[in-house]
C-alpha cells in the first residue's frame, strides 16, 4: 500500500486527489489547519477515511511532524491563500503561505532524510496572460500580475532548485484554471452557477461580477487531480502545463450558464467595480501537449458540458419550497 499527503486537503483540489488516491488503495494524511470553526469544507466525507494531521504550511516543526509520522511515498502541496482577488489586500499572508509554505514541505522532506516525490500546484497565473504567443507552455516566460502569481512563482522555482541541488522527485503541475461542483463559491465560476439557480429560482435578483472581458482555459477539477498523479508517478521528475487549450470569457460562461436555465445573463448580471483586480490577466491558454504525449494525460469534459455540471449541482442545493 502506497501513502501520500495532501497538503490543502479541505480545498477543492485537495478532496478530488484523496478521493482518487483512497481509490487507488492508498493510505492518504491530510494536513489541516487549526481554524475556530473547524471547519473541513469539501472534506467532510473524508472524516473516517483519511488521516487528518493539524498543522500549517507556514509552520516547519509541524510539516516535520507529518513527514515522520507519514514517511510517505508522495507528497502533494496543494495548500495556498489562492484567491488572486484577495492576494491584492493580503500579500503578504499570500506570500508566506502561498510562496514560503513550498519552502517549508521541501526542508521539511529533506529534513526528515524520507525518500519522497513532491508534488508542488503551480499555476498559469505565474504567465500573466498571453503576450504575443497563442498559447502557454512549458517554455513560456513568466510575467506573474499578482501577488499571489508572484507567491507561486517562488514556490516554482523551489521546487526545481531542489530537483536541481538535491535530486529530489519534484515536479511542477502548471494547472491552468479547473473547476467544478466544489469550487469555492468566490471564484468566478462558482459564484454564476450559484447565482443562476438561486435567481431561478426567486431566492436572489441580480449577479454582480467584475471584468466580463476575462478570458480563462476552463478545466474540470477531478481530470487535473489524475495529471498530478500522473506526474508523480512517471518515471523521471519533470514540469508540465495542464490545460484544455480553449479559452472563454467570463461573459461566455454568465451566457451559457444562464441560458441552462432558459434566461438571458443580459437581464440579470450587473457590474460591480469592487470586483475589478488593481492588475487583470486579460487571457489564459494552455498548450497541454507535453503531458498528454508524455503522460497520457487528457480532459473529459468540454466547457459547455462543465458549466452544465455545475448549473445542474447548484439547481440540486436548491431546498424544495415545500
Ligand atoms: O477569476 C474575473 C476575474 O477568481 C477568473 C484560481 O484557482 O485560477 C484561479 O484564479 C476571472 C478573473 O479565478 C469576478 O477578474 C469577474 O479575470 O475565478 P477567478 P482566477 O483569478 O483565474 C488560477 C489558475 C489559480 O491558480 C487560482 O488559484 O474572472 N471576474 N468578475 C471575477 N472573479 C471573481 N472571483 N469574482 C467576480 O465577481
Amino acid at each position: 500500500m502506497k501513502t501520500a499527503v495532501i497538503t490543502g486537503i479541505t480545498g477543492q483540489d485537495g478532496s478530488h486527489l484523496a478521493d482518487l488516491l483512497l481509490e487507488k488503495d492508498y493510505k492518504v494524511y491530510g494536513l489541516i489547519r487549526r481554524t475556530s470553526g473547524g471547519d473541513l469544507n469539501c472534506a467532510k466525507h473524508l472524516v473516517d477515511k483519511v488521516e487528518l494531521v493539524e498543522g500549517d504550511v507556514t509552520d516547519l516543526p509541524s510539516l516535520m511532524n507529518l513527514c515522520k509520522l507519514a514517511k510517505a511515498d508522495e507528497f502533494y502541496n496543494l495548500a495556498a491563500q489562492s484567491h488572486v482577488g484577495t492576494s491584492f489586500g493580503q500579500p503578504i499572508y499570500t506570500a508566506e503561505s502561498t510562496g514560503i509554505g513550498v519552502l517549508n514541505c521541501l526542508e521539511a522532506i529533506r529534513q526528515s532524510g524520507i525518500f519522497t516525490k513532491f508534488y508542488q500546484a503551480s499555476t498559469s497565473e505565474m504567465f500573466g496572460g498571453l503576450r504575443g504567443e497563442s498559447l502557454c507552455n512549458e517554455h513560456t516566460a513568466f510575467h506573474p500580475r499578482s501577488p499571489y502569481g508572484i507567491a507561486k512563482l517562488a514556490g516554482y522555482w523551489y521546487t526545481r532548485n531542489y530537483r536541481e541541488a538535491y535530486k529530489m522527485f519534484a515536479c511542477n503541475g502548471i494547472l491552468f484554471n479547473h473547476e467544478g461542483e466544489r469550487r469555492g463559491p468566490n471564484f468566478v465560476t462558482r459564484k454564476i452557477t450559484m447565482a443562476v439557480a438561486k435567481i431561478k429560482a426567486g431566492l436572489q435578483d441580480k449577479l454582480y461580477l467584475g471584468n466580463l472581458d476575462a478570458k480563462r482555459d476552463w478545466g474540470y477539477a477531478p481530470d487535473f487531480v489524475e495529471g498530478m498523479w500522473l506526474m508523480l508517478n512517471h518515471n523521471e521528475p519533470d514540469d508540465y502545463v495542464l490545460a484544455t487549450g480553449q479559452t472563454h470569457s467570463v461573459r461566455d460562461f454568465c451566457r451559457v450558464a444562464f441560458e441552462r436555465l432558459d434566461m438571458d445573463y443580459l437581464e440579470y448580471v450587473e457590474i460591480d467595480p469592487r470586483f475589478y483586480r488593481p492588475a487583470e490577466v486579460d487571457v489564459l491558454l494552455g498548450d497541454p501537449s507535453k503531458a498528454v504525449k508524455t503522460l497520457g494525460w487528457k480532459c473529459s469534459t468540454t466547457f459547455e458540458s462543465l458549466v452544465e455540471k455545475m448549473v445542474d449541482h447548484d439547481v440540486s442545493l436548491i431546498p424544495d419550497p415545500e
